[in-house]
């Protein structure tokens, strides 16, 4: 399985082609769109969100709500661009009155100033915050539904929330009263900024007023969790098969990802060996087992059959309502950095993106190791090769 988007934040459309996925698996737009929705809702949210209303458009590849097998294209329209028409039109010269809203002083932290010496963009730094926008994160969401269909018809869940805002942290404590990834989805979605308890989620919401009131923005942690992942996805045997390895990418691939953990992640660094490592134990039930998770789910690039468990951290938006010191391209003085309109916090949608993307990591990794031209032979394959390290 592999996949690829394009758009730009204010252009026409955003599209994705995903190839690879088996024939056989009921998908909807409707699938899609309750995930789309999920990432535009969110405490923190900028004026953007007011205007789109993200709905997916099947292209290809499924029929009569089933997959074929062949490329599957999916398009989200930017109602935006209805207000950006002349001045992201891909088929008149530039003019004076279609090159208005020039970015020439780039923003600290943003793509601005690298993306324009790397590209050339020195007539205008919208060229790069176009594409460098997180707008682009809508298809890797729809993505992420597709893959995860394919993952719940394997009986695999996947799920994302909010661990940390800013200085308000969520009380993790809490995650053991919940048995499945239902029940805990059942509450972190309840709340608008996706977290564990009514008091983290006021605390959140606290920072997020309080950081907008300062005209600043803030960043965080979101956490992803998966159930169901059989042992021995990834492999040991070169570096870039290390499913764990394909997942850190991933996350740090995501707009404004800064550093990716797993289970105890950097905590792991004060502890002890004996204090750390997940012991075996069989029974006939479940066959081998852990007692316990702090490697998150991994032992030597491979799933152990334990929860994953990935946390990624999330850099405050770099488009600041109190700009700070840049320099301008064309004149080389120093200016504040250009404004653009921005959401004071992510957070709550990077929570659904980091869960998409690490649901498109393992629907790839089991497409590596299993079938892919029908589901219903992939899940005769899964479920066999399930039976068989249970016997192991
Ligand atoms: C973004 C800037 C804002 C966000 C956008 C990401 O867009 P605009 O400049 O149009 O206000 O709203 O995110 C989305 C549009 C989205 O759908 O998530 C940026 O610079 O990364």
């Amino acid at each position: 399985m592999r996949y690829m988007t394009a758009g730009e934040s204010h252009g026409p459309e955003e599209v994705a082609i995903i190839e690879g996925i088996p024939a056989g698996l009921t998908i909807t737009a409707a699938d899609i769109n309750e995930q789309l929705a999920r990432r535009q809702h969110g405490y923190g949210r900028g004026q953007r969100q007011v205007i789109e209303t993200d709905t997916v458009t099947i292209m290809s590849g499924v029929r009569h709500q089933v997959t074929l097998g062949s490329p599957i294209a999916l398009n989200v329209h930017n109602d935006d661009h209805n207000h950006w028409s002349k001045i992201m039109d891909p088929n008149s010269p530039a003019t004076v009155e279609n090159s208005m809203r020039k970015v020439l002083r780039p923003r600290p932290g943003h793509a601005d100033l690298v993306g324009g010496m790397k590209y050339r963009h020195q007539a205008d730094l919208r060229n790069v915050l176009e594409r460098s926008s997180a707008r682009e994160t809508v298809m890797r969401v729809a993505v992420g539904a597709v893959a995860k269909k394919l993952l719940a018809a394997l009986d695999i869940d996947v799920h994302g929330f909010v661990t940390n805002i800013g200085p308000a942290s969520s009380d993790l404590t809490q995650l053991t009263k919940y048995k499945t990834l239902a029940e805990l989805r059942a509450i972190t979605e309840s709340y608008p900024t996706r977290t564990l308890t009514a008091t983290d989620d006021e605390a959140m919401r606290e920072v997020i007023d309080q950081t907008k009131r300062q005209r600043d923005t803030v960043g965080g942690t979101v956490q992803v969790m998966a159930t169901g992942v059989p042992a021995g996805l990834g492999s040991y045997v070169s570096a870039d098969e290390k499913l764990d390895a394909k997942i850190a990418r991933a996350i740090v691939g995501i707009n404004a990802f800064k550093g990716v953990e797993f289970g105890g992640g950097f905590a792991n660094a004060t502890k002890y060996g004996s204090e750390l490592m997940d012991e075996i134990y069989w029974s006939a039930e479940r066959g081998f087992y852990r007692g316990a998770n702090h490697l998150g789910g991994f032992e030597g690039g491979m799933t152990t059959g334990e929860m994953i468990v990935v946390r990624g951290v999330v850099k405050p938006i770099p488009t600041l309502y109190q700009p700070m010191q840049s320099v301008d391209i064309d004149t080389h003085e120093n200016h504040r950095a250009s404004t653009e309109r921005s959401d004071t916090t992510a957070v709550t949608a990077a929570a659904v993106i980091a869960e998409a993307m690490v649901a498109i990591e393992l629907a790839k990794a089991i497409l590596d190791k299993f079938d892919t031209d029908s589901l219903s032979r992939l899940q005769e394959q899964v479920s066999a090769y399930r039976e068989e390290i249970k016997h192991f």
